[in-house]
């Protein structure tokens, strides 16, 4: 059972952190912007000061196995000896925390029943702090879906005030459903990336571990369909993908690339040489000098809900310039959307 006091808990655990210097805040600047076509929000979060941190923990060393005290907000968060509750020691937003298990448990594993009641439960109870708090956890899992650390942990931290996601959109007005041949989960089609999302009870007494654990796994299903699918074409992809859930909804977003510099672009088909040396011939004065289009993002769960963090100056002014890069991003390190296809065209 988690105290009801638990957001008070965090909050005073984060103040003394801040004061005695256990933890830092790196400072960032947010933007509010929108994709022009399918008109998905972003909240963009630019911290140059991480663009010195490395990209890989320095050391193998397990920084969730003995944690400093003064990280720690409840070593037995459920009372139940599955999970302690830590604050983030490099946030960028302030109060962010990690649910993190007791016992060492791989990263890439399944969310279980309990894991996921225990993050629901979690979102209420810190929900239930002013009528304007909502919070999100996510779970980033496998090589490629941005995580860093293999010790499983979800993290957790309050959605800015006004911030409508995506899943938000999709599930605005639906009631909770699970899966069928007839009732695909919902995917936004306007945006390029794959995504599964599915709303949960308005009442947060009919959720209950069996419809959190049915819902997720009917997503999971369908998350790892495409690393099936795509195992002939990229033969080197690793099963990995983020999980979102509010108190609204949960979400699953397969992923190919946990960074957009990794991404590598189908090699075109080639053009006879005739018809190239043709139109080089006849545009060759007026050709444009094209548009670079190439961002350097590392993308984990939270670019999926439209929080996307930034760490490059020239990265910063070119999606300032282009927010639809963002989406095109998103792409690069998930997979195509699906929303026009039907359910027996990928073989479940
Ligand atoms: P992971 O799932 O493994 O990785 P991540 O959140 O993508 O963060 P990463 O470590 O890759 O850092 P990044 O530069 O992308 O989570 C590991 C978590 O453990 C992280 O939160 C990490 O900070 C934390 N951690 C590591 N060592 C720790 C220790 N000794 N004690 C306690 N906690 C420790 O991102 C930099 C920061 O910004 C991260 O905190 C990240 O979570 C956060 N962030 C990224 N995108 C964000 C967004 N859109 N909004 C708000 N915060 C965001």
């Amino acid at each position: 059972m988690i105290a009801a006091d638990i957001a008070e808990q965090i909050h005073n655990k984060y103040e003394t952190a801040i004061k005695n210097g256990s933890l830092k805040l790196t400072e960032s600047t947010s933007k509010k912007l929108k994709d022009s076509v399918s008109g998905m929000p972003y909240l963009v979060h630019f911290a140059p000061a991480l663009a010195e941190k490395p990209e890989k923990p320095v050391s193998d060393e397990d920084p969730f196995e003995n944690p400093s005290d003064d990280l720690i907000v409840s070593n037995d968060v459920n009372e139940d000896g599955s999970y302690k509750l830590l604050l983030n020691k490099y946030p960028i937003v302030p109060e962010h925390s990690l649910l993190v298990t007791k016992e060492f448990k791989d990263q890439a594993s399944a969310l279980t029943p309990n894991d996921l009641m225990l993050a629901y439960k979690f979102i209420c109870k810190m929900d239930n702090e002013d009528e304007n708090s909502r919070h999100l956890v996510f779970y980033n899992s496998g090589p490629k879906s941005g995580s860093s650390q293999n010790h499983k942990h979800l993290q957790a931290f309050k959605i800015p005030s006004n911030f409508v996601t995506l899943q938000d959109k999709l599930c605005s007005g639906k009631e909770h459903f699970l899966p069928s041949i007839t009732d695909e989960p919902l995917q936004d089609n306007r945006v390029a990336f794959a995504h599964f999302v599915l709303p949960l009870p308005e009442d947060s007494t009919a959720v209950d571990e069996d419809l959190l654990a049915m819902s997720y796994f009917s997503l999971l299903q369908r998350t790892l369909t495409f690393f099936q699918d795509w195992l002939n074409e990229k033969p080197d992809l690793v099963k990995s993908y983020n999980v979102l859930l509010t108190k609204n909804w949960i979400c699953l977003v397969p992923r190919s690339n946990a960074k957009t510099t990794d991404f590598k672009p189908e090699p075109k088909p080639e053009e006879p040489l005739e018809k190239i040396t043709e139109e080089t011939e006849e545009t060759e004065e007026t050709q444009e000098p094209e548009e670079d289009l190439t961002v350097d993002l590392s993308i984990n769960a939270t670019g999926y809900a439209g929080m996307v963090l930034v760490k490059d100056q020239e990265t910063y002014d070119k999606i300032l310039k282009n927010p639809d890069l963002i989406d095109k991003s998103l792409f690069e390190c998930g997979f195509p959307n699906t929303s026009d296809k039907r359910p027996n065209e990928y073989n479940y």
